[in-house]
């Protein structure tokens, strides 16, 4: 069972004995009663990439896990709408999309794995987020099985519709908290025919800033990805990941930061490219820039950025920090991380600029600085983010990790409503107990 009680960080272990493995609803559903009948504690559980621990047993929670779950029921051209089984794997509804002309307007690094119910339970951000905004907004119905196994049908597929209460949207992001996402109806967007990534090296944050508000400004929405790094996560990708490209050499103090963006459309992006190319070099802000020409290229410039996770993680024992906040306190952020954490570890920046998400990630020196290296950062950072009104939770959630510093984001009186909503389609506290909430 490890590979079910452990989640992909290593960070989080359960000692589960039991995992289910339903292959319909019905199946859930007589679970679900059978559990709640029996007060018996269960974990749902998608692809297992979560990166706050919500899918992984406290104790010895029961996993119900939705793999095989994995049937694509229908795609309704007309509608654009994708109908599918919650533990479809994101990949693979792409690849049936695929002669369609048409994408899941959801992406990140997991795609392969992660599942759709797990993108929903999570309300995932991704790389795409600046073009698609947030995925809620493409999730236009759903089955979900509540925690007395009575099966909730909330299937529609029409974009709008104002009938009373949108109960669906408290599905969305609830981390498997009040009941078991088994069917989805995903609107999906057309496949873009052009499609380039520029990764750019500049000298300073400021410059950053600077190009993310030029990049912005590109006309047509044209631009499908707005990420940065900073030269701590380069250096650590080409040391800790075989292959990779370095098309830029470093600086010696490490100083440097990288932006990388895709453009993407229907026609030929050129002159949008070379529009930009100008804009950015009239004004000096980058010391070198290079662009994909074709498709291999354009994979090796996004596995700088993508790897990043996973050279982090090969670096040691990663405490992760994935935080909104105002861009231009994303350098102040990481400083004062470092600061306070001093030898006991090393901190990389990165992530989401287009959308202010910053992963902070601090790599701790040797294993047994874990815990002192919490205790110097939690609730450090999240005081931090509660004093500059930002999120202790841009794109993860709260899953096991945060539950005890959610009023760092949130207020007593929305705590007690979300207490309130967890009772009325959980009473007795079998899902996912002490998950974004603890549990009363
Ligand atoms: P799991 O990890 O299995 O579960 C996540 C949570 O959802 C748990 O609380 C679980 O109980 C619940 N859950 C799962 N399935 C269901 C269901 N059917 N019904 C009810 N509850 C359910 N996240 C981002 O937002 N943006 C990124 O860019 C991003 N990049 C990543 C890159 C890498 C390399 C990795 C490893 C992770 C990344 N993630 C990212 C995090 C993760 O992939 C997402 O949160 C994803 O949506 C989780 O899907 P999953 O199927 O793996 O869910
Ligand atoms: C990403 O954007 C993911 O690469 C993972 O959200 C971030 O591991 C992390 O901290
Ligand atoms: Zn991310």
């Amino acid at each position: 069972l490890e590979g079910y009680n452990v989640d992909w960080t290593k960070k989080y272990k359960g000692n589960s004995r039991l995992v289910l493995k339903p292959n319909s609803t019905k199946k859930v559903s007589q679970i679900l009663k059978y559990c709640n009948e029996n007060l018996l504690p269960v974990v749902p559980q998608g692809g297992n990439t979560g990166l706050v621990g919500g899918a992984i047993p406290i104790k010895d929670e029961i996993i119900l896990s939705l793999s095989n779950m994995n049937k694509i029921l229908e795609f309704d051209t007309h509608q654009s709408v994708i109908s599918c089984e919650a533990g479809c794997v994101l990949d693979a509804l792409n690849q049936h999309l695929l002669p369609y002309k048409y994408e899941i307007p959801l992406d990140l690094g997991s795609r392969g794995s992660c599942q759709i119910g797990g993108n929903i339970a999570t309300n995932a951000g991704g790389i795409r987020f600046i073009k698609f905004g947030p995925f809620k907004s493409y999730v236009l119905g759903m089955e979900v099985v509540l925690a007395n196994g009575e099966i909730l049908d909330l299937r529609s597929k029409i974009r709008k519709d104002n009938t009373g209460l949108d109960i669906k949207q408290s599905f969305i992001g609830s981390e498997g908290i009040l009941g078991i996402i088994t069917q989805a109806n995903i609107l999906v967007s057309p496949l873009d025919k052009f499609k380039t990534v520029i990764l750019m090296q500049c000298e300073s944050f400021g410059k950053v800033l600077e190009i993310s508000r030029e990049c912005k400004s590109t006309p047509g929405r044209h631009l499908s990805a707005l990420e940065f790094f900073d030269e701590h996560c380069y250096k650590l990708v080409q040391k800790n990941l075989p292959g990779v490209v370095r098309p830029f050499e470093f600086s010696p103090e490490l100083k440097n930061f990288y932006v990388l963006i895709e453009l993407c459309g229907q026609e030929p992006l050129d002159g949008i490219i070379e529009e930009l190319y100008e804009k950015l070099s009239e004004k000096n802000l980058t010391l070198n820039m290079i662009m994909s020409e074709n498709e291999s290229q354009f994979h090796s410039l996004w596995r700088l950025r993508e790897g990043i996770a996973e050279a982090c993680g090969r670096g040691g024992i990663v405490l992760k920090y994935d935080v909104s906040l105002g861009i231009e306190k994303f350098e102040d952020i990481v400083q004062s991380v470092r600061k306070r954490h001093g030898d006991y570890g090393y901190s990389v920046g990165y992530g989401h600029i287009g959308d202010s998400n910053i992963h902070i990630n601090s790599i701790c020196k040797k294993p047994e600085y874990k815990k002192k290296m919490e205790e110097l950062l939690e609730p450090y950072i999240f005081e931090y983010l509660a004093s500059v009104n930002g999120s202790i939770s841009a794109e993860h959630g709260i899953g096991s990790m945060k539950p005890k510093y959610l009023h760092f984001s949130k207020n007593n009186l929305a705590i007690h409503y979300m207490h309130q909503l967890k009772k009325v389609f959980d009473p007795n506290g079998i899902l996912n107990p002490n998950k974004v909430l603890i549990s009363q």
